[in-house]
């Protein structure tokens, strides 16, 4: 398979142009092509994930794949796909949320020298910043028609609501980054999600009429889900790349709670696996869906690949833990990962039975459940079973001198926490 059959394999092909010439250009030539990141977040989501590992497939085929970051755009706003104007912010927050992209965006790519086809980044302010209106209008404005940007997508779906000059110059902008790139580093392929599609093809457009390149566009297709919810929202809001807003325990449990009905979909779009191993896992959520391999295969891979192999092995331990209830075993760092989502409730020290405190930190409804549950033994706290009702809180152990880790049933989990207790977690195991 070459790069594009493979993608075309995967279902990553949304729309095309010219897919002829395009497969003969990419078969004989290595090929320099882009994606652009708005900063319009201090972190990257699941969202972006697909056209950077698709900037990675197509460095692994030997082609030269350009990260661009917004800091020009990204203080403008591409109204593609939105309902409503975006507001702006300041430079610095720009500049900021710019840094850190950069920095995320590095992980995924192989910039280094000793390759043929190291990977690089742009970022458009560095021609977009010193554009002087005149020019743009001039040079750049000239060569669009405002009938054919009123035709855009993105523009003709706002035309009821209202949409600024600023959103609606801004295909012009991305068209103008297009031929830069095409100019300065022999960029011909731009790639972007199907809400891109109308800004990647006004760019080739624009190098249509001012040079004799040609150039290419693609887009991959929105990620939907069988039930028809939002692919990469969870209760707790988006799915960030950045672990210290998604936690790699929360983004595993993210992946490893796919539908059977998606795995197969996703491990194409996430992984790197080879087809036959693909097909491997498909026959397995056929024929043994319970055992869920083709999520756990899908929740390590995409794990690994964002946030390393400790954190996967940490993520799989706390899966672990909290699955057999030997909590005792995780350190003061997975303890709280574990718990990020999870009820904590803040005490006192004083003279508490276990049955009261299950019922002040709700984790009993009644007193009379509480008792219910210690008796038929239904409770465990830090991974022992209690079945005393008489226990005292302050006679059970506490992990690292201030937490109970206190466990109702197989999943219902509450973390205690002691105030006026310095965690000591450095004596735990
Ligand atoms: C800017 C200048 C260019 C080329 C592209 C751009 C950005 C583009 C855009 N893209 C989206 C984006 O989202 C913010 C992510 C960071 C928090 O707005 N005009 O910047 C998304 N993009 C990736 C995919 C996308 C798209 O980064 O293309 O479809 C999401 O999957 O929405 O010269």
């Amino acid at each position: 398979m070459n790069i594009l059959q493979d993608l075309e394999y995967r279902g990553l092909v949304y729309q095309v142009t010219n897919r002829e010439e395009l497969e003969k250009k990419l078969a004989t030539e290595r090929v320099t092509l882009y994606c652009g990141f708005d900063p319009t977040a201090d972190s990257l989501h699941i969202g972006s994930l697909l056209p950077i590992l698709t900037l990675r497939r197509f460095q692994l085929a030997g082609h030269i794949p350009l990260a661009l970051v917004g800091g020009g755009t990204g203080m403008i706003g591409d109204p593609s796909g939105r309902a409503t104007e975006r507001s702006l912010n300041t430079t610095d927050v720009v500049e900021q949320y710019s840094q850190s992209l950069k920095n995320q965006l590095s992980r995924f790519l192989d910039f280094s020298e000793a390759r043929e086809n190291p990977a690089e980044l742009v970022n458009n302010y560095e021609w977009l910043g010193s554009l002087t209106v005149i020019d743009f209008l001039r040079d750049i404005g000239k060569n669009f028609t405002v009938n054919y940007m009123l035709a855009k997508d993105s523009v003709d779906s706002r035309i009821g609501s209202g949409i600024s000059f600023t959103e609606f110059s801004y295909m012009i902008l991305q068209s103008y980054d297009f031929l830069k790139l095409n100019e300065m580093k022999n960029c011909s392929l731009q790639i972007g999600g199907s809400d891109q599609w109308g800004n990647i093809t006004a760019g080739l457009e624009l190098i249509g009429r001012t040079t004799e390149n040609q150039a290419f566009g693609l887009t991959m297709p929105l990620i939907t889900k069988s039930d028809g919810t939002k692919f990469g929202k969870t209760a707790g809001g988006a799915v960030w790349l950045d672990a210290n807003k998604t936690s790699p325990y929360q983004f595993y449990q993210f992946w490893i709670n796919t539908d059977d009905n998606d795995a197969v979909r996703f491990l194409k779009y996430f992984t790197f696996l080879a087809p036959e191993e693909i097909t491997r896992l498909e026959e397995e959520v056929r024929q043994q869906p319970e055992k869920r391999e083709a999520q756990r295969v899908l929740a390590a891979e995409v794990t690994k690949l964002v946030h390393g192999e400790d954190a996967l092995q940490s993520a799989l331990n706390i899966t672990q833990a909290l699955f057999s209830g030997n909590v005792q075993d995780l350190s003061q760092a997975e303890i709280e990962e574990a718990f990020k989502d999870a009820p904590v409730s803040s005490i006192g020290a004083e003279e508490l039975a276990l049955v009261d405190l299950l019922v002040t930190i709700k984790a009993a409804p009644s007193k009379r459940q509480a008792k219910q549950d210690i008796e038929s033994g239904a409770v465990t706290v830090n991974g022992t079973k209690v079945t005393e009702l008489g226990v005292l809180v302050e006679d059970l152990g506490r992990i690292g001198g201030a937490y109970l880790i206190i466990r109702r049933g197989k999943k219902n989990y509450f973390l205690v926490r002691f105030e006026g207790f310095k965690v000591r977690f450095d004596f735990i195991n």
